[in-house]
């Protein structure tokens, strides 16, 4: 089977703290799968919160800063998942359904690494949540860019001025890495790219890792 046929349909997302680079690492699986055969127009892009006209509007207000009032965390949480379920029902599985290859940036593992590693919801809550909303719906591959919180707020700070969430104290970052750390761990469709390397070398790795995967597929 060529390569653009075991492709096809399958759901891979980018994972990461602020900074980590997932914007350019998107860039590469790009290029991966246009060396892969795949044409352009079977390629979906997505980010979370957003990606569709309401959760665009749901993004907005997950990082509106409110002087007098502020987010409750597990409102937040279900602004996360209101803007995904928009997001996996109107664009991801119709895409994937018509046989394309639906690259997103962030998707459920933000939501157990900030809100529940993060601000410390309970963890089987966003599991139920995510069975509830979603069913067994995941990505077919994960990629995890892994960077000490320091160094990733750093280059986001060189990016221009931090949002409500990007200003919060370093342990909270810390608290999300440990979990993505975790979520990787335990899932064998996902993988840890080193995103402290230099863009060079991190392309190089994340082009190794969707090589394996695809040999993986049947
Ligand atoms: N969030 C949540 O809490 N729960 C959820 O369920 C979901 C999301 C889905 C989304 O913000 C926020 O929502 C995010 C998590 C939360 N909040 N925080 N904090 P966003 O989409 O606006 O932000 P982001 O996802 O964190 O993206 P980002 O800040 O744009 O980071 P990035 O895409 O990973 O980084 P980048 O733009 O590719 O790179 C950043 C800079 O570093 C840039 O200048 C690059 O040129 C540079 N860069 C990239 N790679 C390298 C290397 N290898 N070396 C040196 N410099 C590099």
């Amino acid at each position: 089977m060529s390569a653009q046929k075991k492709l096809e349909n399958k759901f891979i997302v980018i994972e990461g703290l602020e900074g980590a680079g997932k914007t350019t690492a998107i860039r590469y699986i790009g290029n991966w799968l246009a060396e892969q055969g795949v044409p352009t127009s079977k390629m979906t892009y997505t980010r979370e919160p957003g990606g569709t006209k309401l959760g665009e509007y749901m993004r907005d207000i997950i990082k509106m800063d409110l002087n007098d009032e502020s987010l409750d965390d597990k409102a937040e949480l279900l602004l996360m998942y209101a803007s995904r379920v928009q997001l996996v029902e109107a664009v991801i599985k119709p895409a994937l359904a018509q046989g394309h290859i639906v690259i997103g940036d962030r998707h459920n593992y933000s939501s157990l690494a900030y809100q529940g590693g993060g601000r410390g919801l309970d963890m089987h809550f966003i599991h139920s949540l995510k069975q509830l909303s979603l069913g067994d719906f995941k990505a077919d591959f994960t990629l995890y860019l892994d960077i000490d919180p320091a160094l990733g707020l750093q280059r986001a700070r060189g990016r221009g001025e931090l949002d409500r969430i990007e200003r919060l104290a370093i342990d909270f970052f810390e608290r999300t890495r440990q979990v993505f750390l975790n979520l990787v761990a335990d899932d064998e469709s996902a993988v840890t790219i080193d995103a402290s390397k230099t863009p060079a070398q991190v392309e190089k790795a994340i082009f190794k890792q969707l090589d394996n995967w695809l040999v993986s597929l049947k």
